[in-house]
């Protein structure tokens, strides 16, 4: 049954027998409409937990009664916990002011009631709820869009290539523990590490999508869990863990099946000595081969986890900034121009941003923007600070079409200023511009309802987040001479995996819940290299 010695996965054996227990047939995920419901068996699959976890899952209900003993009591800020302790649930205990802190989130969700924990009531208790726990999201065939029907590719001998990405935020346990007034409308035993586990690797394992890009995973549960299950499942992995005591990275992990690795490129944001660039942020960059199709060429895959916080769009811009250098070194062929490139993570920007704008349109006139507003997480910018000109400095050794000094990917006029003195070297400009063509996958407003997409849910917030953008083909240009790199090569999107409404999720009791176990939502799309 095993096809690889599945030593690592020795060490988790209960979570990976419950995981077992739910492996179900493949999804065919790129049919018109087709929708993706998901059945489980949580009763059975619960059970199982139960007994198998029993220690940890005694000392999980141990720890909810005794501490809901003590609700008056304020707990510890941010306590350090050992990594054993941080994977079971802890009651939430609340504060006068987390509890008016609370009240800024979505209103729908503070209404919700977290069932208390009784032993040997589990499941009855999550079965009780009666509240409907699963999304219904419809895969969207867009093969209209980009003319790419079964005639579109005409080279003869050599078949277009076509692969499913996914992005997916599956929230560290760290940060869940860190954060808990975010989680408040969950039932703590679905908080739980080893449940949430279960859950995410069947969700991998469902969508089985051919490169997967995720943020927030954490080292510890990487190395002994996620790793080894995603390796049984077939693919290779690539982690990039956050610099400093931060406990979570990014991963890219591809199908040996589909994808040769050819070159990978981890990107740490923090400078020493650049205060700009003073936080713990990765970025991870991989350059990969479509098996069995070698005459396409290669594709260029990137993901990120950007800083979170609203106020500081400064950082997240010079992050960003490094990121697209990074991925215009990598994906530069010899000719000058660009191979494909999938870009995706968590920016931790909405639609709307600045941000946002500057990804898809190349450029942004930042100077006197209020760094609150770069990336849209806030309405109210007052007291915060005024981006000034440059946006970083030239130590920083990125010009401002955020490609690294010296490096051109064409006779540009900017380029040849920036080479030929410190006075025209462009930082005296209040724009910054970048040269790679990016489209995003989604268009941020549901098809049917109008209503906008929502990548991220909790007690707080339900907006977007989470993108995938993607080198478009030509043939899906509107305007041509938007981008003056030639840049032949691109992708065309095939489908996609429909996002849902701040409603829809409210009718699940928001994120995470029984059935999805982060705070944000998969995305994923279809795509064609053609031939
Ligand atoms: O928004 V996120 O969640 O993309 O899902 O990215 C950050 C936040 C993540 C990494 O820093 O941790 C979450 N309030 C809300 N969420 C926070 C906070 C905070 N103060 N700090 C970190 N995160």
């Amino acid at each position: 049954m095993f096809v690889h010695p599945l030593t690592a996965v020795i060490s988790c054996p209960a979570t990976y027998c419950v995981w077992r227990q739910w492996r179900q047939p493949r999804h065919s995920c790129c049919k018109n409409q087709l929708s993706f419901f998901t059945t489980r068996n949580l009763f059975t699959s619960f059970i199982k937990l139960s007994v198998l976890h029993k220690s940890d899952f005694q000392r999980g209900l141990h720890l909810f009664s005794s501490l809901m003993e003590h609700t008056h009591k304020e707990p510890p800020l941010k306590r350090r916990k050992s990594i054993e302790e941080k994977d079971s649930v802890k009651a939430k205990v609340t504060t006068k002011q987390e509890k008016e802190s609370r009240e800024i989130g979505p209103a729908w969700l503070h209404n919700v009631t977290a069932i208390p924990p009784q032993s040997g009531k589990v499941q009855s208790n999550l079965e009780k709820t009666g509240i409907k726990t699963e999304l219904r999201r419809q895969w969207e065939d867009l093969t209209d869009m980009c003319s790419c029907g079964p005639q579109a590719d005409k080279r003869i001998g050599v078949q277009p290539f076509d692969f499913s990405v996914m992005c997916y935020n599956v929230l560290s346990q760290d940060l869940l523990l860190s954060n808990p007034y975010l989680y408040k409308h969950c039932n703590p035993l679905i908080l739980d590490w080893h449940y949430r586990f279960s859950n995410i690797i069947k969700e991998f394992e469902e969508h089985s999508a051919d490169i997967m890009c995720l943020q927030e995973v954490q080292e510890d549960h990487y190395t002994k869990q996620i790793k080894p299950s995603l390796e049984y499942l077939g693919y290779h992995c690539e982690y990039k863990r956050r610099t400093g005591h931060k406990l979570d990275g990014c991963v890219v992990a591809f199908k040996h099946s589909r994808f040769k690795l050819l070159s990978t490129h981890p990107i740490e944001f923090y400078r020493r000595g650049i205060p700009l660039l003073d936080r713990d942020n990765v970025g991870l960059v991989v350059m990969l081969q479509p098996v069995k199709e070698l005459g396409l060429g290669h594709i260029c895959v990137a993901t990120t986890h950007l800083l979170y916080n609203p106020r500081r769009g400064d950082i997240k811009l010079a992050q960003l900034a490094l990121l697209l250098a990074e991925i215009s070194r990598v994906s530069r062929l010899d000719d000058g121009t660009t191979c494909p490139v999938v870009l995706c993570g968590d920016f931790n920007s909405v639609p709307a941003s600045p941000l946002y704008t500057f990804i898809k349109d190349n450029k942004l006139e930042y100077a006197g923007m209020p760094t609150g507003k770069v990336s849209g997480q806030e309405e109210n910018h007052r007291g915060h600070r005024f981006l000034t000109v440059p946006i970083w400095p030239s130590s920083l050794g990125i010009s401002q079409l955020c490609q690294f000094e010296g490096q051109s990917n064409e006779p540009h006029e900017e380029q040849s200023k920036l080479q030929s003195g410190a006075s025209s070297n462009g930082f005296s400009k209040p724009t910054i511009e970048h040269r790679l063509k990016l489209a995003s996958v989604y268009s941020h407003f549901l098809k049917e309802s109008g209503h906008p997409e929502i990548t991220t849910c909790h007690s707080r917030t339900a907006m977007t987040v989470d993108y995938i953008f993607y080198s478009p083909a030509q043939k899906e240009k509107s305007d041509r001479t938007k981008c003056s790199v030639a840049q032949e090569r691109g992708l065309q999107l095939l489908a996609r995996l429909a996002l849902v409404s701040e409603a829809e999720l409210r009718e699940v009791n928001g994120l995470p819940n029984r059935h999805y176990s982060s705070d944000h939502l998969p995305l994923i799309a279809r795509f064609r290299l053609p031939s």
